[in-house]
């Protein structure tokens, strides 16, 4: 009798879990049926997947608005957020630069389970910025940067992301957001009384004003800017501790139970003029910035910043997979 009910009991296991594994790798999505079999269990971050998803964007060129490049590459995040199963949402915008340039630019919105009011928003900026104002050759200062850092990581890191949503629902509402022409602000070249803060971040103040959805609301943003780079540290950036404290505590200490504490700094860093900002401002959602920080450069980023020297060549999967598995852990549990 006991040895019958041993092996009725390690059969249903044996059953069960089946049914969670084959669920697990079921690319279609049945909210119940996945949610279930995802419970409590992270997915792993490939920072190999994320590493091609930033080579990718860089194999178009540069992403300046109304290039080729930007075109394609704005492309191919439309397709790939589709390809993981997200809800498109695509703005496009003619914004006027600080010099009255005429911007054609896009934002690219993928959404997961649109109707749950419980939601977290994630972001990061897909433009690559016009000008290398801090390339040791100032011959180069008015050609475009490749931006593997400073644009493409933080939005290969979100596909990444966005594929194991697609495989495996978490249930909470994700949004994600590739906010465009965020890296045309005055350069420094520039005269300084021609200086124009709000001429960062236009693609990100539009939706700000005018968000896909009337009277958006998340319960937080996340926003991922460099953070590809080789030795990364990302300090705690002053407004993202000013408004979202909660958060920043969350995701440092997150970062730091998983073993990442190398590149999670717990210390405060500088007070970065980021999308967050605006999505703060414009939207009342408390928002962090995760961005590469160097305290001892005298412009506060890494060497590589604003220069030709902003290749694939300086990004490191360690960084990414730091970054990607921090995310992931905070959305999956
Ligand atoms: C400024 O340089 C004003 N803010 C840094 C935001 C940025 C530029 N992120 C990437 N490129
Ligand atoms: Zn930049």
């Amino acid at each position: 009798m006991n040895k019958i009910k041993i092996v009725f009991v390690l059969l249903t296991c044996i059953l069960f879990s089946c049914a969670n594994k084959s669920s697990n790798d079921n690319p279609t999505r049945s909210n119940n049926q996945i949610s279930t079999a995802s419970a409590g269990k992270t997915p792993d971050f490939n920072p190999d997947s994320a590493y091609i998803y930033a080579e990718n964007q860089v194999n178009f060129g540069t992403r300046v608005p109304n290039s080729k490049g930007h075109k394609d590459c704005g492309d191919y995040l439309v397709a790939e957020l589709k390809r993981f199963g997200a809800e498109l949402y695509v703005q496009e915008m003619t914004l006027t630069a600080y010099n009255g340039d005429r911007l054609n630019a896009r934002n690219i919105i993928g959404s997961y389970n649109p109707d749950n009011s419980k939601r977290i928003l994630l972001f990061a900026h897909w433009d690559t910025r016009p000008y290398a104002e801090h390339d040791p050759d100032s011959a180069k200062w008015h050609s475009p940067i490749e931006g593997a850092d400073d644009g493409a990581s933080g939005v290969g890191v979100l596909l990444e992301i966005a594929r194991h949503i697609g495989q495996n629902n978490p249930g909470t509402g994700i949004d994600i957001i590739f906010f465009d022409a965020e890296d045309y602000g005055v350069p420094e070249f520039e005269k300084a009384e021609n200086y124009v803060r709000e001429s960062w971040c236009l693609g990100s103040q539009f939706w700000a004003k005018k968000p896909h959805k009337p009277d958006y609301r998340a319960e937080y943003g996340i926003l991922l800017d460099m953070v590809g780079s080789k030795n990364a540290s990302f300090y705690k950036e002053v407004t993202s501790t000013r408004y979202a404290p909660h958060i920043v505590e969350k995701v440092w200490s997150t970062a730091r139970e998983l073993g990442y504490g190398k590149f999670f700094i717990n210390a405060s860093g500088g007070d970065i003029l980021d999308d967050h900002r605006y999505v703060i401002a414009g939207r009342g959602i408390p928002c962090i910035d995760i961005i590469n920080h160097d305290p001892d450069n005298s412009h506060g980023f890494g060497d590589h910043w604003h220069t030709h020297n902003d290749t694939m060549d300086n990004i490191d999967k360690k960084t990414l997979k730091a970054v990607g598995q921090t995310i992931l852990e905070i959305i999956y549990k």
